[in-house]
């Protein structure tokens, strides 16, 4: 993915909302007291930390189990890598499946990348139980016929059953290359034919 960015996760201002850290609980008794470095005896000490930091450990992030598809070359497990801040530079074409976290401010993705080669995805649902999401890469610039197959696996995925309820992601990969299609041009030849 180096040609464009997805925003998959909204800012939320969690200091604000979390009862624990507002100023309000600076207010009363024990807390104060540790501000203070009075009667610091009362206070246990997570609860010192707390009211000294002016807050505590952030709430526990929600966690969401996605699957990533697309075929071989796509770029999932190079997306996969930029999102989890690693380097790209000794990718390999994925045999099977590999599993990343994926942390968001609000919730972490625990992304499941199946290989796209042909030996691989012709196994791929029986990998989609357990999913909440999906995800499925295509390579804008690729040729005619390459996107008439991502198109029937695409089609393929959004029809089966442990996916068809589920938020359903496209991303048009590759847009840096000159012959990449624009969004228009990938949805209307990812459309289905009727
Ligand atoms: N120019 C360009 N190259 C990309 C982009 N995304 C990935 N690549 C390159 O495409 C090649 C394949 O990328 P991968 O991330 O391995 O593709 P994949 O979908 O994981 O492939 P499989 O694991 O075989 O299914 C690598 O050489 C990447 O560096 C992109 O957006 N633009
Ligand atoms: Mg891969």
């Amino acid at each position: 993915m180096y040609g464009g960015c997805i925003v998959i996760a909204k800012t939320q201002n969690d200091v604000a909302r979390h009862p624990d850290i507002s100023g309000n609980a600076l207010k009363s008794g024990r807390e104060h007291d540790a501000v203070t470095g009075q009667g610091l005896r009362k206070c246990s000490g997570r609860k010192c930390f707390r009211a000294l930091c002016c807050k505590g450990p952030p709430p526990p992030r929600p966690e969401y189990d996605v699957v990533c598809i697309g075929l071989t070359g796509a770029g999932k497990t190079s997306l996969l890598s930029r999102l989890c801040s690693e380097g790209a530079d000794d990718i390999v074409p994925t045999t099977g499946f590999s599993i990343k976290a994926v942390p968001f401010q609000n919730a972490i993705l625990n992304v499941k990348e199946l290989g796209g080669a042909d030996t691989i995805k012709k196994y791929w649902s029986r990998y989609y139980q357990g999913s909440q999401g999906v995800v499925f890469v295509l390579d804008s610039a690729s040729s005619e016929e390459d996107l008439e197959v991502a198109r029937t696996e695409l089609h393929s995925a959004l029809q089966h059953p442990q996916l068809c309820t589920l938020p359903f992601l496209i991303l048009a990969n590759h847009q840096d290359k000159p012959a990449a299609r624009s969004v228009q041009e990938v949805t209307f030849h990812t459309k289905h034919k009727d």
